[in-house]
């Protein structure tokens, strides 16, 4: 380990020499040089600067004002394919170049045909009109309704940049005007982070978990779980470090040694199952429940569980117990003759899987989609039940995990602190120009994924983690940072929605889906045209990195910091929402509190001032010390009792089973889902579940626009369709044909990708593949292919409300005619007046 972090310190070091002089005093001269928008280009041939993303630290070369060439950031042992996806985001023919104004609102305002949205016709205004236009439309809707006719569409997936934080930005700059409608949860861990506190005492997904160290040296079994991290380690929330990968690679190393047993529990063959050259265990989609209920059966049975445990830390095994043996209404034992029948597992081999489990220390690794299913409450609370009766929670290498795949998550942290964020909110003593807080009855705060229900059932009540929402039918929403036609299911369902509302402001670089089903689309700066600082590892804290601006902006494109600080201005408040700072001082602000914190903290931590490290690029901190996830609860659950009502692991919750809901009761159950394949419900119409999960080659929609990355994927320009040969075969369809995916909610042309790694009646289609609808009416074929073009818009349960976007079945048919070219990524169709 010491020898590893000198030889980096090494590579690192020499790497900076390669910086002739400070790279911010390089775009300062760039900028001064600037004709007509376009960089005049700088002196220095091979001019290397540093910045992140969240798919690494990298370099750009920068030549005459271009980026030229992207390399890996020294530190990186294990970069990802993506970062050379970046020059073609960048220089994307989808990037939003001027603001932009859609065509009917132009002429009629909150009046406009809201059925023309997404028609694609936008007239080019300039940023004053588009910012005076924001702006007025802020101020009718608080005069005429008031805060519940807002929305503020909730964060997303924006750029990594902690000044530059885009979300932060709108969110402060609106809050200065007046309140709003905002949301809770999100569509990653939706269902997961409301179960969890009521089982495990905390929402546990985004805490760091047992380091990959420990599971290494300790694990006998490592089950990876409906959960592939070699391919979703590629992504981190900050700058990603791709730390986990070394000890992936070690792991890879016990394995073909055989000194561990490691299985993938999916129905898929996965990149990391390839990439370790491990077990495989296919299970029907969303049928993990009854396969988890057999196990515990077998375990109770074989009295394989571990009593003393369940006695010690947990509390409602017996509440459980008769509905695993059969004993209340539904009256069947959760057998694994049973379990076969739903989830495809022989019952002589769930047998063995539960002996195999309880015999040896056992690491259980879940991923998240399987609580973005129907009822997604439900296998992560049987996951916690089951991780329980084996007994091994808190020991090291074994218990239960739901995010080793999540931004290098196993990694500790350094301890050292990060820098902060620009000010989601607003300081102390300031308020908005409108501070009613008069929701008319309407709730102020919505379940993310209701997002689209609250305006085709306005006034409406639902049920909530135990409490009540109203739906507000609200008239505008601005958006920022999100791709919200790319992360919410069922396309077509919005199309409706939306014509509901009056106004819808975008702000992106890119040009998504969204923007097209906007009424003001505002150009925003890349990272890349900006300078910011970041974390270096969102978990492990390795350090902080610079983010030196590449290039000047490109075409009318502006910060969002100077965007919502332009939009400020219009009602007075400019300097309070900016402090009267500019980037580069906030950028030292932001550092020199960081530096502050970490310099208190002792000579590991220290960090020199912010011209030093401006200069050189980066601070690096050393690894953090190995952890047990619950070790402490282990120790003593007295002191350190959990946060769940009773301080124990909930098997039974006596909160959830008295809010009464039908779709998530007192303890872990299997429900049948809406549909489902392989002789579940509507599996007679449709002959194949499509699972959308997240994809190897984007984060999202993100870099779905660049053209070099997207082409390495595509297939006759559209996004693959991954379907076993077999069943490609029996519908006529051949390697590189376009098929047609449809359901009930929708249809998308894409391109057959054959393989055996996807099992009869599966097929993958990866999130993020930009909506293209061939034009703005319902029913439109999705020309390039977004899966949530067919998902439902569902919620999981009463309980948490979240997205069921795994609950999705559909056919697929070879295509017939001549596909119409996908329209998705070439901007809007510019309309002279
Ligand atoms: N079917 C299906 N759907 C899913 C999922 C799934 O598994 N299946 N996964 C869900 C999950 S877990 C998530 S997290 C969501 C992700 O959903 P999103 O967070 O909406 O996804 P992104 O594509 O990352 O969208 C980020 C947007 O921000 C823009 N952006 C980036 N930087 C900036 C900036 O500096 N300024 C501005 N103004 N804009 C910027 C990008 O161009 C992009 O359009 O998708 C969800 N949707
Ligand atoms: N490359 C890349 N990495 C990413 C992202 C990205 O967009 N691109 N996004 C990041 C974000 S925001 C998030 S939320 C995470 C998402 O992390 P996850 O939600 O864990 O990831 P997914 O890729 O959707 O799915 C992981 C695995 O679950 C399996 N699976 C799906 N349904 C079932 C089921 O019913 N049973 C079982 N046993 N397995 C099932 C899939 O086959 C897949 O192999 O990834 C993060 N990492
Ligand atoms: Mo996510």
């Amino acid at each position: 380990m010491k020898q590893s972090r000198r030889q980096f310190l090494t590579s690192v070091s020499a790497m900076a020499a390669t910086f002739a002089m400070p790279s911010f005093l390089v775009a300062r001269k760039a900028n001064a040089a600037q004709v007509n928008g376009q960089a005049a280009g700088n002196a220095f041939m091979n001019d290397w600067r540093l910045s992140g993303s969240h798919w690494g630290a990298f370099e750009a070369r920068i030549l005459n004002g271009r980026v030229e060439e992207i390399k890996a950031f020294g530190y990186d042992k294990n970069p990802t394919e993506m970062i050379q996806g970046i020059k073609g985001l960048i220089y994307s023919t989808a990037r939003v170049r001027y603001p932009m104004v859609r065509l009917d609102w132009f002429k009629n305002r909150q009046h406009s045909d809201t059925t023309q949205r997404g028609d694609n016709r936008f007239v080019r205004v300039t940023w004053d009109q588009a910012l005076d236009m924001f702006y007025e439309e802020l101020e009718r809707i608080q005069q005429n309704y008031g805060p519940w006719a807002l929305q503020v569409g909730g964060g997303g997936w924006r750029s990594t940049g902690q000044l530059h934080s885009c979300v932060n930005n709108m969110i402060r700059a609106i809050s200065m005007h007046g309140n709003f409608v905002s949301t809770a949860g999100d569509y990653s861990t939706g269902a997961g982070q409301i179960i969890l506190p009521y089982v495990l005492g905390s929402t546990v997904v985004y805490a760091n978990n047992t380091s990959w160290e420990i599971i290494l040296k300790e694990s006998e079994n490592i089950i990876f779980w409906s959960t592939d991290p070699v391919k979703n380690l590629q992504v981190g929330w900050n700058c990603e470090t791709h730390e986990s990968f070394a000890w992936l690679k070690k792991l890879k190393q016990k394995i073909a040694d055989k000194k561990v047993n490691v299985i993938s529990v999916d129905p898929v063959v996965t990149k990391t199952q390839k990439f370790l050259e491990c077990d495989h265990q296919y299970v029907n989609p969303q049928t993990d429940v009854p396969f988890m209920l057999a196990i515990a059966y077998v375990l109770y049975e074989e009295k394989l569980y571990d009593k003393k445990f369940l006695d010690m830390y947990t509390v409602g095994f017996e509440e459980f117990l008769p509905y695993l043996l059969g004993k209340t209404e539904d009256k069947v034992a959760k057998t694994p003759e049973w379990a076969e029948k739903i989830c495809g597992i022989k019952a002589d081999r769930i047998r063995e899987f539960a002996r195999m489990l309880a015999g040896k220390r056992t690491q259980l690794i879940f991923g998240w989609s399987i609580q973005r299913q129907q009822h997604g409450e439900q296998p992560y609370w049987m996951a916690a039940v089951l991780a329980s009766m084996l007994g091994q929670i808190g020991l090291p290498g074994g218990g239960i995990s739901y995010s080793h795949h999540y931004s290098s998550i196993g990694v500790p942290s350094s301890g050292a602190a990060m820098p902060g964020a620009f000010p989601l909110n607003l300081d102390p003593g300031q308020t908005p120009k409108y501070p009613s807080t008069d929701y008319k009855g309407y709730s102020s705060v919505i379940p993310i994924a209701r997002a689209t229900d609250c305006l085709l059932h306005p006034g409406e009540t639902i049920n909530y983690n135990g409490s009540k929402v109203t739906y507000s039918p609200y008239k505008m929403v601005i958006f920022s940072g999100c791709n919200q036609w790319h992360r919410q299911p069922e396309r077509n369902k919005m199309k409706e929605a939306f014509r509901r509302l009056e106004t819808i402001v975008s702000v992106n670089y890119s040009w998504t889906a969204t923007c097209r089903f906007s009424d003001i689309v505002l150009p925003a700066t890349t990272p890349y045209e900006r300078n910011d600082i970041d974390a270096y590892g969102s978990y492990s804290n390795r350090g902080v990195i610079a983010m030196k601006q590449l290039i000047d902006p490109m075409y009318d494109a502006r910060s969002d910091f100077d965007i919502f600080k332009g939009l400020c201005a219009r009602f007075g408040k400019e300097k309070e929402y900016s402090r009267g700072l500019n980037e580069m001082q906030w950028l030292e602000f932001l550092y020199e509190g960081c530096r502050k914190e970490n310099n208190a903290k002792g000579k590991a931590f220290e960090m020199p001032p912010f011209a030093e490290f401006w200069e050189k690029g980066y601070v690096l901190f050393p690894e953090g010390k190995p952890f047990t996830f619950m070790e402490d609860f282990r120790n003593d659950p007295e002191l350190n009792a959990l946060g769940t009502p009773s301080g124990f692991i909930e098997i039974y919750s006596r909160k959830i089973a008295s809010y009464g809901y039908s779709h998530c009761k007192g303890h872990p159950m299997w429900f049948e889902k809406e549909e489902r394949s392989h002789g579940g419900p509507k599996s007679n119409e449709y002959k194949f579940w499509m699972q959308s999960i997240h994809p190897n080659k984007r984060l999202h929609s993100q870099l779905c626009e660049s053209a070099p990355l997207r082409e390495t994927y595509t297939i006759q320009g559209r996004e693959p369709l991954y379907i076993n040969p077999k069943d490609a075969a029996a519908l006529g369809i051949a390697q590189g044909d376009l098929v047609r995916v449809y359901n009930d909610r929708g249809q998308a042309i894409v391109g057959a990708h054959l393989s055996d790694d996807y099992p009869a009646g599966i097929v993958r289609l990866q999130e993020g593949a930009w909506y293209s609808p061939l034009d703005a009416k319902i029913g439109a074929i999705d020309t390039y292919g977004d899966p949530n073009t067919m998902t439902i818009d569902i919620p999981t349960s009463e309980l948490a409300q979240a997205v069921s976007s795994n609950t999705c079945l559909v056919n697929v048919e070879k295509y017939q005619g001549k596909a119409p070219a996908p329209n998705g990524f070439t901007g809007p169709i510019v309309v002279d007046l």
